[in-house]
């Protein structure tokens, strides 16, 4: 099986019942094809609209024998050793299939064995099981009552036709302001019976809590070693990756591997009106010699596409967002057909490489507090690109990159005066000396998208104190408006919403 280009499908609303039935029309902020799916089994039907690339075969997404269908939004990267453990002969020719007889061999326990970027729905006798990788980083959303499952990689399509009557589901987490609906936990499969609605939650994975004392030289090879089978599990022959490249050390990290795994490569970067990193990208696109582009977008585009950001993130957390911004405006900038980006997402939290912090004390709480409460922001969901019809992918995340990172103790992490010290000597004879050595801004920093949203609301007449406050109200009404209440976010106004939410606070009444 040749790894695809792109997955076959990049997210799902689907219902699985006795008797079958139509989905709901839904509107997925996923821009792609559209395909409805009926998949007749003895007990129950999985019904499905997938929503994937255009010219991608949907198909492949989805699995079925007598009594099992499998619904696939994503992909795995460890497919070599999960054929491995299959009976000789099994030729699984997609992700579909390959969980399919997994299920056969290991039951609801083949979710443990997955290291991969995905959400799965699986109708398997009377009941039903919906799952999500270890970091949850395809979100997967359900509304269940007795005799009927609904689930979706977007809540906005169940909030449309909400049932009040959504069960209360063991150990899901309640989405906020999106009453009977709830997110399957990141790194955990759901056993649904059918008939009751009645759940049981297993979890398939958790962050390592202890932590690994490795000589420096093994350290560094350690993770080296990980870093690139991460992004060449990510890397499809015969195509030229796309990677979205600030100069820091994550994303040139990233790029450094890809070029390598692929033979070529193609960088994007994006700074604003305001401000930019262009140069610091430029050091690396000179030394890999990458496609690379530079865009530019107007500050006050930024800004207005709020909206869209909270839209296809469907998270209510005001720092989240800010970092999203900037890469859900790079993604819908991107235009042509559907490419498959890498990112260096994810590894300021493994390496507590914001936490620009001296005493390891302090790293690993922060280490170990990013790790406890990821769940439910949804930073890396596939929506945030496939906004511009693309798919990403985090390679820092990566779960046995991950298991790795976040297990090495603290004093690897920071040494000889520098953050994330382990990865920067890992990718010493990968990139130019000063790409390893310079700390960088975040993205919400370099791109001056956390000043510029403090700004807009200063000159809505926001007080200096009040700000955070103020930018928590404006993402939860941009939340209410555009997922909760299904309006578009072209038709929704950050401007108009800032200043609503300043008026408030005037009035006192915040
Ligand atoms: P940052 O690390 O700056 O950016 C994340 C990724 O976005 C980069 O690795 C790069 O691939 C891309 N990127 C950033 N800036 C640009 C740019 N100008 N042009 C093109 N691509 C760019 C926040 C942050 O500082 O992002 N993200 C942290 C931590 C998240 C905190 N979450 C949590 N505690 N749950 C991170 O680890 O990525
Ligand atoms: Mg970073």
């Amino acid at each position: 099986m040749k790894a695809p280009a792109l997955p076959a499908a990049f997210g799902f609303l689907a219902s699985a019942r006795p008797g079958g039935g139509r989905v709901p029309d839904a509107v997925f902020a996923t821009r792609g094809s559209r395909t409805d799916m009926d998949t007749p089994l003895r007990a129950q039907s999985l019904t499905a609209t997938l929503v994937h690339a255009p010219g991608v075969r949907p198909d492949a997404a989805q699995a079925q024998d007598t009594d099992t269908a499998v619904l696939l939004a994503g992909e795995f990267y460890n497919r070599a050793a999960l054929r491995s453990v299959l009976p000789p002969g099994t030729e699984p020719d997609s992700d579909a299939q390959l969980l399919l007889q997994l299920l056969h061999r290991y039951g609801l326990h083949a979710f443990r064995l997955l290291n991969g970027r995905f959400a799965a729905m699986v109708s398997l006798g009377h009941r039903v099981l919906l799952a999500t990788d270890h970091a949850g980083s395809v979100p997967l959303y359900t509304c269940a009552a007795p005799g009927e499952v609904r689930a979706s990689t977007e809540a906005k399509t169940l909030a449309a036709h909400r049932d009040p009557r959504g069960f209360p589901l063991a150990d899901a987490r309640r989405v906020a302001g999106l009453t009977g609906i709830y997110q399957v936990p990141a790194g955990a499969v759901m056993d649904i019976d059918l008939a009751s609605g009645k759940a049981t939650t297993h979890r398939t994975w958790t962050p390592p809590l202890a932590r690994r004392i490795m000589p420096e030289d093994e350290a560094v090879a350690a993770v080296r070693t990980a870093l690139d089978q991460a992004v060449a599990a990510r890397v499809p022959s015969g195509s030229t990756p796309l990677v979205v490249l600030s100069g820091g050390i994550d994303s040139s990290g990233v790029a450094a591997c890809a070029h390598r795994a692929a033979g070529t490569l193609d960088t994007v970067s994006m700074g604003t009106d305001t401000s930019n990193e262009f140069a610091q990208a430029r050091a690396v696109v000179d030394h890999l010699r990458t496609g690379h582009q530079e865009v530019m977008i107007p500050t006050a585009d930024l800004l207005a596409q709020l909206p869209y950001a909270v839209w296809a993130a469907e998270s209510m957390d005001p720092d989240i967002i800010e970092y999203l911004l900037p890469l859900v405006a790079l993604y819908r900038a991107l235009d042509g057909s559907a490419r498959r980006i890498l990112t260096g997402y994810g590894a300021d939290i493994p390496l507590a490489g914001m936490h620009r912090e001296d005493r390891l004390p302090n790293l690993d709480t922060a280490v170990a507090y990013d790790m406890a409460t990821f769940d439910g922001l949804n930073e890396m969901s596939p929506v945030l690109s496939a906004l511009g019809g693309h798919w990403t992918t985090h390679p820092y995340w990566d779960r046995d990159l991950l298991d790795l990172l976040v297990s090495l103790e603290a004093g690897l992490k920071r040494r000889h005066g520098q953050d994330k010290w382990v990865l920067r000597a890992a990718l010493a004879d990968a990139l130019p000396e000063e790409t390893t050595r310079r700390p960088k801004l975040g993205v919400h920093e370099g791109s001056g998208t956390t000043s510029s949203f403090s700004r807009m609301l200063t000159e809505h007449g926001v007080a200096e104190q009040a700000i955070p406050e103020a930018k928590r109200q404006v993402v939860r009404k941009l939340f209410g408006l555009t997922v909760a209440d299904g309006r578009h976010p072209s038709e929704v106004s950050t401007d108009e919403v800032a200043q609503s939410v300043a008026d408030r606070f005037a009035q006192g009444a915040a």
